[in-house]
């Protein structure tokens, strides 16, 4: 009982914009999945229909300096921006988020904007999970724009593609990071280009994306725009804005934006579904000994993976069919 109370008051506390809230409120979330439920479900009513922004590139490409730069302007514009750092997981840059960028820290201090970082650590799925829930209690509390930073390399990545509505890439020039780029069969699946550090060049390398993204795209009706930026001297930036305006509009009229909305409830409710079915199926039905042999049966050759997984499932399909009328 003093537990839900406690609850109570954090979400009125959050409710009011107060940015401890949201943080306690995100941990809570993230640790304990009974808090979870009971918290989001409170918050069902509360949507700001907030617009969520991928940012991705190779590991000190810009992005995080871009994201303050961007963070700023929409702040100014009395917009409330909720940003998400998936860390990548090389030790090297893991937690660099805030530590030695001066523009990140000046911005964590504007009251309209608020970051947390998720380590990328662990499963894939655990960082969707989380990268989920921040962008649910970020929409609930108002934020109008949600900032997601990955590395675009290993399978962080994928998790934005499926949770952003507009994917931005960062390429810098001349560093044959296109190419890479091009690899990744990052291409296909970017909104909107950006070549950030043009103070070092940049000509070449937006013919050569130019050219390239006509190779890949047969006739879309989306053209990626490039966009050249300076994050470090804040040039550009509104420019990149305005072609994630543009975006947002195309996704809208285009009827695109509702079905990625509800593509992405799809996908989580039915992972969401897996997880518990399984887990329900695993708890009432299986015995660790069961499951055991039945693996040993797979290394030992004497049967195949797919007859054992029918196997384990077909006394229980016949359970469940004699209790149904
Ligand atoms: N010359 C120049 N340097 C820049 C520009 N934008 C960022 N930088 C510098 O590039 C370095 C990396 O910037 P970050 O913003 O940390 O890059 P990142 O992509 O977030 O890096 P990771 O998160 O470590 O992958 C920093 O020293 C920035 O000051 C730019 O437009 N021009
Ligand atoms: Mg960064």
């Amino acid at each position: 009982m003093k537990q839900a109370e406690r609850i109570d008051d954090l979400i009125t506390r959050f409710l009011k914009h107060d940015k401890q809230a949201l943080a306690r409120i995100i941990t809570r979330v993230e640790n304990n999945p009974k808090d979870a439920q009971t918290i989001l479900n409170q918050l069902v009513q509360h949507s700001n229909d907030a617009f969520v922004v991928g940012i991705t590139g190779s590991p000190g490409t810009g992005k995080s300096t871009l994201i303050a730069q961007l963070a700023d302007l929409l702040a100014n514009q009395d917009l409330m921006v909720g940003i998400i750092s998936v860390d990548p997981s090389s030790p090297i840059y893991g937690g660099a988020f805030l530590g030695d960028r001066v523009r990140m820290r000046e911005i964590i201090l504007n009251p309209n904007v608020f970051i947390r970082s998720i380590a990328s650590r662990g499963s894939t799925g655990g960082i969707s999970k989380a990268l989920y829930d921040i962008i649910r209690l970020y929409d609930a509390y108002g934020m109008d724009y949600i900032l997601i930073e990955t590395v675009g390399a290993g399978q962080t990545e994928v998790d934005i593609f499926d949770l952003a509505y507009t994917i931005i890439l960062l390429t810098i020039p001349g560093t044959g990071d296109n190419v890479q780029v091009l690899k990744a069969g990052l291409l296909e699946i970017a909104d909107i280009f950006v070549i950030n550090k043009s103070d070092l060049g940049g000509d070449w390398d937006k013919i050569n994306l130019n050219m390239m993204l006509q190779s890949v795209q047969e006739s879309p009706d989306w053209r990626p725009p490039i966009v050249r930026t300076v994050a470090t001297e804040n040039q550009g930036i509104m420019e990149l804005y305005q072609a994630i305006q543009t975006h947002r509009n195309y996704l809208t009229c285009s009827g695109k934006l509702d079905a990625k909305k509800r593509a992405i409830v799809s996908k989580k409710l039915r992972t969401l579904l897996e997880t518990l079915v399984f887990d329900e199926l695993v708890r009432r039905y299986f015995s660790i000994q069961e499951l055991d042999s039945s693996i040993d049966a797979i290394l030992k050759g004497s049967k195949d993976i797919y007859t054992v997984a029918y196997d384990l499932l077909q006394p229980i399909l016949d359970k469940i069919e004699r209790h149904t009328p």
